[in-house]
């Protein structure tokens, strides 16, 4: 009796350390998110583009899930950045492209989906493009730098601290200025001219790439930059240096957290402006160098993906690659890379692209992969990026706090490819506010002034004074208005649109 008894003890034992253990297994993927900048949806081979080889983000698509319909959650960078980290669309925070000297704009006693996963063990570091915002506003960049991503959930941080056209052109690594010196102390200023270095309004003659007024600041590296900066000379960054030094800091992160879960949050500055590729990538493709940082962002992709097959993570590591926001060919600085297009559609069939509210501003390149748990082939799916936070704490088995990510999904099941049954309707943000209700897209009537220097674009805007309706399943490149003809469907998206903004639902 007593035998038995144990024995059965034992039984159940065993099925409780074999149940915990396949939770482990199952419930705890590394998580590596590859997010590029400014990457259209035709900016890459497994998408259409022929004038530009994409060769390791396309064998990521072969093995992975390719989406057609996925979505950042607004077409400029600032708002698509804060939308994946805290769940929440960027209009409930006001949050705009920032200069680079603004305060950071996640409440650090917020869940943030870092934070998230940090509580549920894993290690978290954010390598790159930040463009979130610093401290409290104008930091001291001489002295420790908070709050930042440190304090919002982020284990490590190594970022550029807003975008590479923005001053300060310096690396921040945890709260500190990447080999400052501080007997030269960095200070910046986005009003007015600072420091006795050449601003390239004045001088012309010393830039590598001749930019528009907005961005004649203070000359780094041969290029003029948004803002001006005194100071700081030994921690100048050198734009071509980018690659390698980002990668080597994602690459030894990786392999430092071998062992344990972690997650990587990997925003590289390809494609963004200026664009200046390693010398190893001039002249890799007849682009110039938009399409030259495309090769090169192709490269950094392929270094990821090979550390994680080396150390044998690949079967245990969800890589999400995807970008922040539609294409821009002429984003301020003479880099030849309209001249130089040629058939090259960086949106692909769709209209617009950066800043623009129609389908090229967020409708970007998606690839999940996860092998033996992600279903490789290509989903039609709706999702947007907000959705990673709910959909990660899902896959993660990590609880979401209540009152956090109010407009995160979890769509787990479609990002293992298990469903194509994604979002019913999404809200897009674009200078204005743009609705998607199944294949029907609303663009709201503009009710702001959009920065001025956004009429010098040619990028179709999609800002108008009058409503919008497209049917996209007949007219994807947003082609016939049909607000005038279809006033009772336009009022309908429209209304369901004020209710969500006004609900900041859940559903
Ligand atoms: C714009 C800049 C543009 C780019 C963008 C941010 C001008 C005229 N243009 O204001 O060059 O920096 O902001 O890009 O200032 S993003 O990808 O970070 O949203
Ligand atoms: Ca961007």
């Amino acid at each position: 009796m007593r035998r038995r008894y144990t024995l059965m003890m034992l039984c159940c034992l065993l099925a409780i350390a074999n149940a915990s253990a396949q939770t482990k297994t199952i419930a705890k993927p590394n998580i590596v998110f590859i997010y590029v900048d400014d990457l259209g949806y035709g900016d890459l081979s497994c998408y259409g583009a022929t004038s530009v080889k994409t060769p390791n983000t396309d064998r990521l698509a072969a093995g992975g899930l390719r989406f057609t319909d996925g979505h950042c959650s607004a077409s400029t960078c600032t708002p698509s950045r804060f939308a994946i980290l805290t769940g929440s669309y960027a209009f409930r925070n006001k949050a705009a492209i920032l200069p680079g000297d603004a305060p950071l704009i996640i409440n650090p006693g917020q869940q943030t989906m870092p934070g998230m996963l940090q509580q549920a063990g894993y290690t978290t570091a954010a390598i790159g493009k930040w463009h979130l915002g610093l401290g409290a506003g104008h930091p001291n960049w001489n002295d420790s730098i908070s709050p930042g991503p440190r304090e919002i959930g982020f284990n490590y941080s190594f970022i550029i601290p807003a975008t590479p056209d923005r001053v300060p052109t310096v690396f921040v690594e945890d709260h500190h200025v990447v080999k400052l010196d501080l007997n030269d102390p960095v200070s910046v200023s986005y009003d007015h001219p600072i420091g006795n270095d050449p601003i390239g309004l004045q001088h012309p003659e010393m830039l590598k790439m001749q930019a528009d007024s907005q961005h004649s600041g203070t000359i780094v590296n041969g290029v003029s930059r948004i803002g001006y900066m005194s100071g700081g000379h030994s921690a100048y960054w050198k734009d071509e240096d980018f690659s390698e030094v980002l990668t080597a800091k994602a690459l030894h992160f990786i392999e430092a957290n071998r062992s344990q879960p972690f997650f990587l949050y990997f925003a590289l500055p390809n494609v963004h402006v200026p664009r200046m590729s390693n010398a190893k990538f001039v002249g890799a493709t007849q682009m110039g160098p938009r399409g030259d940082d495309i090769a090169e962002m192709d490269w950094i992709t392929g270094q990821v993906m090979d550390q994680l097959r080396k150390l044998n993570l690949i079967n245990n590591t969800l890589v999400i690659f995807t970008s922040d926001n539609g294409p821009v060919i002429d984003d301020g600085y003479a880099d030849n890379a309209e001249s130089k297009l040629g058939k090259h559609q960086a949106a692909g069939i769709y209209k617009g692209g950066k800043y623009s509210a129609y389908e090229g501003g967020t409708r970007v390149p998606l690839i999940v992969s996860w092998p033996g748990k992600v279903k490789p082939g290509v989903n039609d799916a709706l999702i947007s990026q907000v959705d990673f936070f709910r959909s990660l704490s899902a896959l993660a088995a990590v609880p979401v706090i209540n009152s956090a990510a109010p407009d995160s999904r979890d769509l787990s099941p479609v990002l293992l490819g298990n469903t194509r049954q994604g979002r019913t309707e999404m809200i897009e943000e674009a200078f204005t506010m743009c609705y998607r209700q199944g294949n029907w897209k609303y663009i709201a009537p503009v009710t702001q002034a959009p920065p001025s220097w956004l009429a010098n674009k040619k990028v179709p805007t999609g800002l108008q004074a009058d409503p919008q309706l497209y049917n996209l399943k007949t007219d994807p490149a947003e082609q016939h208005n049909l607000a005038a003809s279809m006033p009772a469907k336009t009022k309908a998206l429209a209304d369901a649109l004020r209710l969500e903004m006004a609900a900041g639902s859940r559903k």
